[in-house]
Order: structure tokens, then sequence, then C-alpha cells
């Protein structure tokens, strides 16, 4: 078994085809997602996520956000059914929550949790306890939910395999218990560790990203880790995670697996990126809404 990355590329990628849907294909058949995102003073995160995985090619979203946000999600994504969830006074999502978005959770073929929480201890135990207990879906992990699996990797590992943690390095250092600076330094090495401490697909995230695929790796598979060097600085911008996460949780909607809806998704937000970048004469100043709008081109041009 190799622990070397094979790179990303749209060749590579043309070779692994995403799932297309049928030609009669409901929008039920092209992927329901749910996204659990959004506090009141972050709105746009649940927005940016939401959107993005529509234009990755979902049929069908729901939005679960916090009741202070819910009011600005439903305008801003009317393609959205928004469900307003119960928070505490501080603005975190309450316990009540679970129920709702457990009832959401039964008609969704993947879930995005974690852009825009609020993290409090609360959350996490709620989120975590949810997460354990959840149906044999993709669930992508990120931001704020990543504090769910703090001490609880073994509640969470002992699930089906069907997670994708999405952390940037201060998250991972949190996961791991390490320095930012560790994983600054070997990213690859603990992207491995957190992927099989997890039983999870994890995408250390930076200017090179990771994609590893601990079940895979587990059991002894070839080509269960990828590294894509596409993108550029401009992509480190206030809601660029939030759109990848989405990306990939559309994708996982549509039937990708984890590991291929991880890669193809940290590929589609750096070619995005890219895009923008060329078209604009250099990285800085794009926004990570604009992400969003180059994502249906990119991945129909790759086929
Ligand atoms: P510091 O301060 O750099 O030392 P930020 P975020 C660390 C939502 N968003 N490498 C940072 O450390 C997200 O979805 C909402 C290493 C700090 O300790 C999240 O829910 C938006 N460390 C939430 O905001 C748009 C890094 O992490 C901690 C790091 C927080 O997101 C923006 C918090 O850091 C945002 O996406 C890195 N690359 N990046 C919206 N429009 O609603 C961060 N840290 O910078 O406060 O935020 O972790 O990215
Ligand atoms: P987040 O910190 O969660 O908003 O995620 C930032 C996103 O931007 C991740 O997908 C990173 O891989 C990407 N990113 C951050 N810095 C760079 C960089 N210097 N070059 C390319 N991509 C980056
Ligand atoms: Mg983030």
């Amino acid at each position: 078994m190799t622990l070397e990355p094979f790179a990303i590329t749209p060749e590579r990628l043309r070779g692994w085809p995403l799932p297309q849907p049928s030609h009669e294909g409901d929008k039920d058949a092209r992927g329901r997602i749910l996204v659990v995102a959004g506090a009141g003073e972050m709105p746009g995160a649940a927005l940016l996520c939401a959107v993005a995985a529509l234009r990755a090619g979902a049929g069908k979203l729901q939005v679960a956000t916090s009741a202070t946000a819910a009011p600005l999600v439903a305008s801003a994504v009317p393609e959205a059914r928004v469900v307003a969830l119960p928070e505490t006074r501080g603005g975190a999502l309450a316990t009540a929550a679970r129920a709702r978005i457990e009832a959401m959770a039964a008609h969704a073929d993947a879930i995005v949790v974690g852009p825009g929480l609020l993290e409090s201890a609360a959350t996490a135990r709620m989120l975590g306890g949810w997460l354990a207990a959840l149906p044999a879906i993709p669930v992508v992990v990120d931001a704020a939910a990543l504090c769910a699996f703090d001490g609880q990797a073994d509640a969470i590992a002992k699930g089906d395999a069907l997670r994708i943690l999405t952390p940037h390095a201060g998250e991972s250092a949190r996961l791991l218990g390490r320095e930012r600076s560790d994983i600054e330094a070997r990213p690859l090495e603990l992207g491995i560790e957190m992927a099989r401490r997890f039983n999870a697909v994890c995408v250390m995230k930076g200017a090179t990203s990771y994609v590893v695929d601990g079940p895979a790796l587990d059991a002894g598979a070839e080509d269960a880790i990828a590294c894509n060097r596409y993108g550029n600085v401009g992509l480190a911008t206030s809601g660029s995670g939030d759109t990848l996460a989405g990306i990939v949780g559309g994708l996982a909607a549509r039937g990708a697996t984890p590991f291929q809806a991880a890669a193809w998704g940290v590929f589609l937000h750096a070619a995005a990126g890219d895009a923008l970048a060329e078209r604009q004469g250099g990285p800085l100043g794009f926004l990570a809404r604009e992400l969003l709008d180059e994502i249906p081109r990119l991945m129909h041009g790759i086929g």
C-alpha cells in the first residue's frame, strides 16, 4: 500500500466521472441536500454553503438555521426550504433543535453541518449525539461542527465511515490536540492520522490540500490519498471554506462517494479561484460568492 498521494487533475477526474441523473429524473432523484448552518451573526455562511450545493448539481435543498438567521437566508436563497431552529439566548442552537434536524435529515441524501454555527459546548454535545445516530448518508462536517468531534472520536468512529471532515489548520490542530505549527509542517501525515482516528474522509485544507480516505487506507486500498495543487491565495478569503463544504455536500447528494465528492469538490473550488484570478488579472479581490457561478461550467467542462 502506498501513502503517496495522487495529484488531482482534470484528466484524473475525467476517468472518475460523477454520477449523472437520468434524463427523466425529478429533483429528488437529482439528490437532496440538507445544510445545517448559519447563525444571527453569520447568515452568509449558510447562504454560501447552500447555493454551492445547488451549483454542484444537487436537486433539492433544505436549510436548517438559527431562528434569527432563517428569514435572511430564506430571502437570499429563494430556492431553499428554510427551517428556523430554536436557539439559545446567545444565538447557538438549543437542544430542542435536534428533533427538527433529525426530521429534516430523514429526507436528505447528504448533509453539510457547521458553517457559521456558533460554537457552544451544548451545541457540540447535541451535534455529536445526532451525528453518531444518523442514518448511513454522507455528512460533511465543517467549522463549528468539528468541535462536536472533540473528545468523541470513539463514538463517531464507530459510525458507517461516511463522514467528510473539512478542517483548516486551526481546526485540525484542535481536533488532533496538537499545535497549529505541527499541522502546517506535516499536513499529509497528520491528515492520515485524523482520517484513521475518525474513520472518515479528511480534507486538510491549505494552499495545497490533501484528501485522505481513512476507511480505504485501513482496508489497504491503493489511491486513498489525493493532493490538490490548483488554486491561489485569493481563495484565502472570508466564506471560501463555506463554499467548499457546500460543493462537496452537493456532489455527495448526487451520489458521489465521500472520497470522490471531496476530491472533485476541492478541485472545482480551486479551479473556480483560478478562473476568477485569470479573469481579473490577479488573485486578490474576488469574493467567495463569485466562486459559485463558476462551478457548473468547470464541472461540465471536465465531463
Ligand atoms: P487565528 O486568529 O488566525 O490565530 P476565524 P474561521 C483559526 C464562519 N464564517 N489556519 C483562527 O486563528 C465559518 O463557517 C462565516 C490556522 C481562530 O482561532 C465558521 O463557522 C462567514 N488557523 C466561523 O465563521 C464568512 C486558522 O480559527 C479560529 C485558520 C469561523 O471561521 C467567514 C477562528 O478563525 C467564515 O467562513 C487557518 N487557515 N483560519 C459568513 N459570511 O457568515 C482560521 N484559523 O478567522 O475567525 O474564522 O475559522 O475561518
Ligand atoms: P476556510 O479557512 O474554512 O474558509 O477555508 C479556506 C479555503 O481556501 C480552503 O479550501 C483552503 O484550501 C483555501 N485556501 C486557503 N489559503 C489558500 C492559498 N494560499 N492558496 C490556495 N487555496 C487556499
Ligand atoms: Mg471554514
